[in-house]
């Protein structure tokens, strides 16, 4: 029996939509900034002459994008079918056309400002869609064409049969296809309308952050002390964000306590404001590495929230759960000290970016974020640390984790060039909640020489320091080590970052070249 060419053209244009469905709803649901093939349309439009765009806009006013996203499809459309028919003979060559695809995929998102590794994802899943489907829908069909392909016997295949097992396998990926892609506008629907909600929200008595002037050491290079959301570095597990609106956020604080109480996010803003510069880092961090930031935090002290339910003798923890199912577990003993521990409502004067926890993450100075700095806040019980396993700590890391003695060189940069002589070198240094109370380097692994710190307003943050040493010309290993105000001299003993943080001093080299 012998198939048509339509078929296997058919086969082409539902494997190409199944992929096109795939990877929009993996966009949606990752919350790319947008579906490849809106991509590939911001692509065309950088590469068309200035003047073709001008002479285009002018003619079809708003409804330049949607016909260029149309015309795309078009093009898909008709390469898609081309796809199935190549797949009849030469399976390799329908791939290729599915891989050219997806290098113009890639090579739209390679150009947009900051991809992530992430940013590649959904057109891998389109990729892997388009092949998995052809090959199914291929398989079927040459099951028609030979019905016993390498056998000269066997039961006769029914050939109504074999048409209806191919169209149903069609059938099945249109619908799989249009739920994914239902999906996919779901997600991005609730992305954008908590992006909205967000972006209207103004949060009583949040004030702008002013950084301190003493502060900062003044030398370029040195990480700005306050960063920006977009700098921040960014940890959660998740891979689709929870995109919760403040009216339907709530927090239970439950467990051992004497009145068990429901928070409302009318409830905090309604609260006392408390607001603090607050550095925040990960365990995972490296020597010299950048998961760190310090932003200016507003929200509503935790201690206060805790002493209304009345904390039962005996509880030492708090069980802190996330509305994406992610725990840690946090020292009752640090949030109640005096610390200003916090239900964070917003972040460098804005309510939170919806990556960074919105509508309510907590943050607690002097530990690491993942015993700590719960983002998607649900749920606090009240309990014991004898009593649960927090996410991390199943996976071996440390139940407490508070943060370890650090510094770090930011300028000169490792493997630079330099000019001999007077030479100005700076960084940062933290252990928040506890202080920097000095910061050395030494000159391939000379004498410590002490710097210059600044003077941050609280002990929370990290400290900006500068110094100058002096390079003869060649190669130079420039290390840093603080001292905290505790007295503990920064340990060169190198451990790794499991379980609860890496030690050593961060070096760089460099090359001083006579001026
Ligand atoms: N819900 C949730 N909260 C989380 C995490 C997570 O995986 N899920 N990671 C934690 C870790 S390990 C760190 S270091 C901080 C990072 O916060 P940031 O992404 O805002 O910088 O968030 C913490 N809060
Ligand atoms: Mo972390």
């Amino acid at each position: 029996m012998r198939t048509n060419r339509g078929a296997w053209m058919l086969a082409g244009l539902v494997a190409g939509a199944a992929g096109l469905a795939t990877s929009y709803a993996v966009a949606a649901v990752m919350a790319v900034r947008d579906s490849p093939v809106v991509a590939v349309a911001e692509l065309v439009i950088r590469l068309a002459p200035g003047a073709a765009v001008e002479r285009a806009i002018d003619s079809l006013g708003a409804a330049d994008k949607p016909l260029l996203v149309g015309g795309i499809l078009v093009l898909l459309a008709v390469a898609f079918a081309w796809a199935g028919l190549l797949a009849r003979r030469r399976w390799w060559a329908a791939s290729l056309v599915f891989g050219g695809l997806a290098a113009v995929g890639v090579a739209a998102v390679a150009i947009q400002d900051q991809p992530s590794a992430m940013s590649y994802l959904p057109i891998a899943a389109g990729l892997v869609t388009w092949l998995g489907v052809l090959s199914i829908l291929a398989t079927r069909l040459r099951a028609l064409e030979d019905p016993q392909p390498g056998f000269g016997q066997g039961p006769p295949i029914d050939a109504a049969a074999g048409r209806r097992g191919f169209l149903f396998g069609v059938g099945s990926v249109v619908l799989v296809s249009a739920g994914l892609g239902v999906l996919g506008r779901f997600w991005g629907r609730s992305r954008r309308r908590v992006e909205e909600s967000r972006s209207l929200l103004r949060i009583p008595r949040v004030t702008e952050p002013k950084v301190p002037g003493r502060a900062r050491v003044g030398l370029a290079g040195v990480s700005s002390w306050q960063t920006s959301e977009e700098d921040f570095y960014l940890i959660h597990t998740a891979i689709a964000l929870p995109t919760i609106e403040p009216e339907e956020w709530s927090l239970r604080i439950h467990g051992m306590v004497d009145r068990p109480v429901t928070l409302t996010y009318q409830d905090l803003l309604d609260r006392k404001r408390s607001e603090a510069w607050i550095t925040l880092n990960c365990v995972s961090n490296v020597v010299g590495g950048d998961l760190i930031g310090n932003a200016w935090w507003s929200g509503v002290r935790l201690a206060d929230l805790l002493e209304e339910a009345g904390v039962r003798p005996g509880a030492d923890a708090l069980l802190q759960t996330s509305d994406d199912g992610w725990t840690c577990g946090t020292p009752i003993s640090a949030v109640t000290d005096g610390r200003d521990a916090m239900l964070a409502l917003a972040m460098n004067g804005r309510p939170l970016p919806v990556e960074h926890g919105f509508p309510v993450r907590t943050i607690v100075p002097g530990l690491y974020g993942f015993v700590s700095a719960t983002k998607w806040l649900v749920d606090i019980e009240v309990t014991t640390f004898d009593d649960f396993d927090a996410y991390w700590t199943t996976k071996g890391w440390s139940e407490q984790a508070p943060v370890r003695l650090a510094s770090r060189i930011d300028v000169p940069r490792g493997g630079s060039d330099v000019e001999a002589g007077q030479v100005r070198v700076g960084g940062v240094a933290w252990q928040q909640h506890v202080g920097i109370a000095g910061v050395e380097v030494s000159v391939d692994g000379g004498a410590w020489q002490s710097v210059e710190i600044a003077a941050p307003p609280t002990d929370d943050t990290w400290v900006q320091w500068a110094g100058t040493v002096d390079l003869a010309p060649g190669d130079h290993v420039l290390r840093v080590r603080a001292t905290s105000k505790d007295g503990e001299v920064q340990t060169g003993t190198e451990r790794s970052v499991l379980p609860d943080g890496a030690t050593g001093w961060h070096e760089v080299e460099v090359t001083a070249r006579e001026a």
